[in-house]
């Protein structure tokens, strides 16, 4: 973390001093994100990523507030287990500063951390139980009232279609760089077209789920361990089980961070894949069709393909939307990802047998 000031009519429009100690939140890769005090965090939304950030912060209240309810009801704590929207002093869900940039601000969760790779097979197993609550207790929602933030979110094969868009403008002439990458894709188009060919065929249901599960989206409570609030609700909409439960398998059942360079560093950890199957299915299995079981782990190679395929678009495109940090960052993510996605091929039955023993336990 790191300091920073704010222009000042943002934290006046959320009853902040100008005097306030504000910190960078690293981790993210789209927008700002500032602890404000102890007490708020605040976010600049990234408005070209999210057109329509006022459409984010509808679907939020609306998902935050159904939450709120439901742990009221079961004997959850809403102030810890759910994020809450804190409003502007004159009653609106977000701030639209002079230049244009959309702020918005929740009430921190005290005394809770974040893993970008868990370090132990227990943390894997509560994050699944935590996403698959989180999708249990949304099942009721009503889908249709929600907005869809990006369309074609995580449609496997438009992904390729804009990788294909990239390729052809290509502005800073970085697509001869990468033909093996661009081979290694194209050589997957069929199997990257298979859980939207089932969702066509009606053959998997639409459900409300969080669509960005990767493990830093989960808050650890630090006193006792326990996942104790899903976080990140910008891209909450209709998708498929498969989404939620791979993502968080592509960034979870890895050894190593997204964008480690060291490939022998990057292993797909089957015991890290159990451990996050048996929580995640704790929770969310019963509800679960057979297609939804049998092609959780296609949703694990889908996610890992899918991401890698938009790092290597972005690197083509010149690294305008996922931030960088470094030169070629968005390359050596898009490698680290296939090469996860290259050992979950080679485990694919392995992974079958362990997700039909979790739902047993
Ligand atoms: C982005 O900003 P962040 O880190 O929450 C991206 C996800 C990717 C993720 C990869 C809106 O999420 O889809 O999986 O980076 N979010 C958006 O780390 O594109
Ligand atoms: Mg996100």
């Amino acid at each position: 973390m790191s300091h920073v000031t704010l222009p000042s009519p943002v934290l006046a429009a959320f009853g902040l001093e100008p005097t306030v100690e504000l910190q960078v939140i690293h981790g993210g890769h789209i927008n700002d994100t500032y602890l404000a005090g102890d007490k708020y965090i605040l976010q600049r939304i990234n408005h070209f990523v999210f057109p329509h950030p006022e459409h984010i912060m509808e679907n939020m209240l609306g998902v935050t507030e159904f939450l709120r309810k439901k742990l009221l009801e079961s004997g959850g704590n809403p102030a810890r287990e759910t994020l809450q929207v804190v409003r502007t002093v004159n009653g609106e869900p977000f701030f639209l500063d002079d230049k244009g940039n959309y702020w918005r601000c929740t009430w921190n969760i005290g005394n809770t951390t974040s893993f970008e790779t868990p370090d132990s097979p227990e943390k894997l197993r509560e994050a699944g139980r935590a996403f698959g609550a989180f999708q249990a207790m949304l099942s009721g929602y009503p889908a249709d009232t929600l907005h869809e933030i990006i369309p074609d979110f995580h449609n496997t094969p438009a992904r390729l279609r804009q990788l294909e868009d990239a390729m052809a403008a290509d502005p800073q002439g970085r697509a001869k760089e990468v033909q093996a990458e661009l081979d290694f894709v194209f050589s997957r188009r069929e199997q990257a077209g298979l859980l939207m060919g089932l969702l066509g065929q009606g053959r998997l249901p639409l459900r409300v789920t969080h669509n960005d599960t990767k493990m830093s989206n989960i808050l650890f409570d630090d006193a006792t361990g326990k996942a104790v609030c899903v976080i990140d609700l910008d891209t909450v909409m209709p998708g498929l089980t498969a989404f939620d439960f791979g993502d968080s398998i592509r960034a979870g059942a890895s050894t190593a961070a997204e964008d480690e360079t060291d490939l022998s560093k990057v292993q797909f950890d089957l015991e890290l894949y159990q451990a996050y199957t048996e929580g995640f299915l704790s929770a969310a299995g019963d509800a679960l069709t057979e297609t939804e079981l049998d092609t959780l782990p296609d949703g694990a190679w889908a996610m890992t393909f899918e991401v890698g395929t938009r790092f290597l678009a972005d690197y083509i495109n010149g690294d305008v939307y996922f931030r960088t940090s470094r030169p070629g960052q968005n390359l050596d993510r898009a490698r680290n990802q296939f090469h996860l996605v290259k050992q979950m091929e080679a485990q694919r039955q392995e992974m079958g047998r362990i997700t039909r023993e979790a739902l047993k336990k």
